[in-house]
């Protein structure tokens, strides 16, 4: 296991469209243990393989709370196969756009289809936190930061201030 470098904005890696996976083998497991180790250690909640770099439909999560014991999910060529006609609203940040957060809107609830860390093909709702999170990493597969969702003004605003937190560094 390894922890990798996350990307941040404004690279142009993280505009890629990613490509559906072919098979769940060892080495996308791999793939998928890298993923975890650099999410918990950002610390993140979810993290896209366009992150680090990787153009495949990968994701991984973990939604437990800290008192908690871990629970990770693993998600393999995600689908959403219905979406609410309710809206929730949430304070959003992103691991490639450091220390921003503003509000999106997004489906309250959403039915999913994927593959899982075994291959297994799972279909279930999500519901709260966890309908956010996979609309937010699901996002980043098609080349979409929560940012994109914001007024052009806000976005650039985002942008700049990471720029300039990064060169500061
Ligand atoms: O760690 C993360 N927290 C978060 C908070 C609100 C909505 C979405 C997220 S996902 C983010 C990690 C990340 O950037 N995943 O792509
Ligand atoms: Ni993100």
């Amino acid at each position: 296991m390894a922890i990798r470098d996350i990307l941040i904005v404004p690279d142009l890696r993280l505009k890629q469209v990613s490509t559906p996976v072919e098979q769940v083998d060892d080495d996308l497991r791999a793939l998928m243990d890298d993923m975890l180790e650099t999410m918990y250690d950002a610390p993140g909640i979810g993290l896209a393989a366009i992150q680090i770099g990787v153009a495949k439909r990968v994701i991984v999560m973990d939604l437990s709370r800290e008192d908690e014991p871990r629970e990770p999910r693993y998600f393999v060529n995600p689908e959403i196969l219905s979406s609410a006609d309710e809206l929730q609203p949430y304070e959003e940040g992103c691991l490639s756009v450091p220390d921003i957060f503003d509000e999106v809107e997004r489906p309250a609830r959403v039915r999913l289809r994927y593959l899982n860390y075994q291959g297994e093909l799972i279909e279930e709702d999500a519901e709260g936190m966890y309908a956010v999170c996979i609309q937010h990493e699901m996002d980043h597969l098609d080349g979409v930061l929560f940012i994109d969702h914001l007024s052009r003004l806000k976005r650039d605003r985002a942008v700049a201030k990471v720029k300039k937190a990064v060169r500061a560094a």
